[in-house]
C-alpha cells in the first residue's frame, strides 16, 4: 500500500483543522473563528483501498510574542521538515501579505509541497488569479488545488493529488484508529473550544485546560488556567453564570461523543503569565 505523513501547514485561521476533521469525518481538532486555536500537532488518519495517509494538523504559524507562541511555531516547522509531504494551506479570500512571506522563507525546500487555496467559497476569480500568479512565481514546482474545507469542495481532488506523491510504505495505524490523541486531550480541547466561542478576544487566548487524568467513570474534573486575576472573574462571570454556561456546553458535547451522561466539574486557577513560564509549559507537554 501507499502511505505517508502529510503536514497541514499555514497561517492561523486558514482552515487546517476544518480540513483534517472533514477528511477524518470526526471532530478531532477544535475549530474557531479566532486565530491560534490549534496549539499542538494532531494526527488524523485517512484510509482507502490502497493507501493510508496520516494528516498532521499543526498550529498556525505566526510571529511569536510568548514562549508558547515559539513552541507552537516550532511544532509546525518541525512537522514541515520531517513529514513526507506538506500541504501549505492559504486563505484564498485574503491578499498575499507579510505573514505569508514569513512562512515561505522558513519552509524546508527539500520536502515536496502542494498548495491548497482554501475558502474559495468566500473568494472571487480576480483575487484567486492574483494569488495564483504570486504562488506560481514563488513556488513554481508546487501544484495548486482550489478548495473549500467548510463546504467539502475538492477535498477528493486534494487527496488524489497527495496520493501521486506517496510511495509504498507500511500501514502506520489500524483502520479503526482515527487520531493519535486520547480522551483526556479531547476533553481539554472541547472545553477550550467552548471558551473560545463564548468569551471575547484576548481572554480565550489566555486559557489552558488541564483535565485530571485519573478521572473515574462518569466524573470528570478539569482546571481552566488563566494568566491574570482579572481573567478569573471574567471566566466565572456574574454569579458564576459564565463558568456554568461553559460547563454545560462542554458536558453536552462530551456526552454526545461518549454516548452516555457524565458529571463535569470545572474550576478556574490563575497561573501568572503561564505562556512565558517554561516550568508550566513543560507541565502541559511543551518543551
Ligand atoms: N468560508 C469558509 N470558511 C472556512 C473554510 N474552512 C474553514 N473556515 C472557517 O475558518 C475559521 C478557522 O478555521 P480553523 O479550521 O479553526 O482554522 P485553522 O487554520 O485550524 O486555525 P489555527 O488553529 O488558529 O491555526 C473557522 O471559522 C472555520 O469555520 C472554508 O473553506 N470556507
Ligand atoms: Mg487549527
Amino acid at each position: 500500500m501507499k502511505s505517508g505523513f502529510v503536514s497541514l501547514i499555514g497561517r492561523p485561521n486558514v482552515g487546517k483543522s476544518t480540513l483534517i476533521n472533514a477528511i477524518v469525518g470526526k471532530k478531532i481538532s477544535i475549530i474557531s473563528p479566532k486565530s491560534q486555536t490549534t496549539r499542538d500537532a494532531i494526527q488524523g488518519v485517512y484510509n482507502d483501498d490502497d493507501s493510508q495517509i496520516v494528516f498532521v494538523d499543526t498550529p498556525g504559524i505566526h510571529k511569536p510574542k510568548t514562549v508558547l507562541d515559539k513552541e507552537m511555531d516550532k511544532i509546525a516547522f518541525y512537522n514541515a521538515r520531517t513529514n513526507d509531504l506538506t500541504v501549505l494551506m492559504i486563505d484564498a479570500s485574503r491578499k498575499f501579505s507579510d505573514g505569508d512571506n514569513y512562512i515561505l522563507r522558513s519552509l524546508n525546500k527539500e520536502v515536496p509541497l502542494i498548495i491548497a487555496f482554501n475558502k474559495i467559497d468566500e473568494s472571487n476569480v480576480l483575487l484567486i488569479n492574483e494569488l495564483k500568479e504570486k504562488y506560481k512565481e514563488l513556488l513554481p514546482d508546487s501544484p495548486i488545488v482550489e478548495m473549500s474545507a467548510l463546504e467539502g469542495f475538492n477535498i477528493d481532488e486534494l487527496i488524489k493529488l497527495i496520493k501521486t506523491y506517496l510511495v509504498e510504505g507500511p500501514q502506520y495505524y489500524d483502520v479503526k484508529t482515527i487520531t493519535n490523541k486520547d480522551f483526556k486531550f479531547y476533553v481539554e480541547e472541547t472545553i477550550r473550544e467552548v471558551a473560545l466561542k463564548l468569551l471575547k478576544e484576548e481572554v480565550p487566548h489566555s486559557i489552558a485546560v488541564i483535565c485530571d487524568e485519573h478521572f473515574e467513570g462518569k466524573n470528570i474534573f478539569a482546571k481552566i488556567i488563566v494568566e491574570k486575576d482579572s481573567q478569573k472573574g471574567i471566566i466565572i462571570g456574574k454569579r458564576g453564570q459564565m463558568i456554568k454556561k461553559i460547563g454545560i456546553r462542554a458536558r453536552k458535547q462530551i456526552e454526545e461523543y461518549l454516548g452516555y451522561n457524565i458529571n463535569l466539574e470545572l474550576v478556574v486557577q490563575v497561573e501568572k503569565d503561564w505562556k512565558n513560564s517554561n516550568k508550566f509549559l513543560s507541565k502541559i507537554g511543551y518543551k
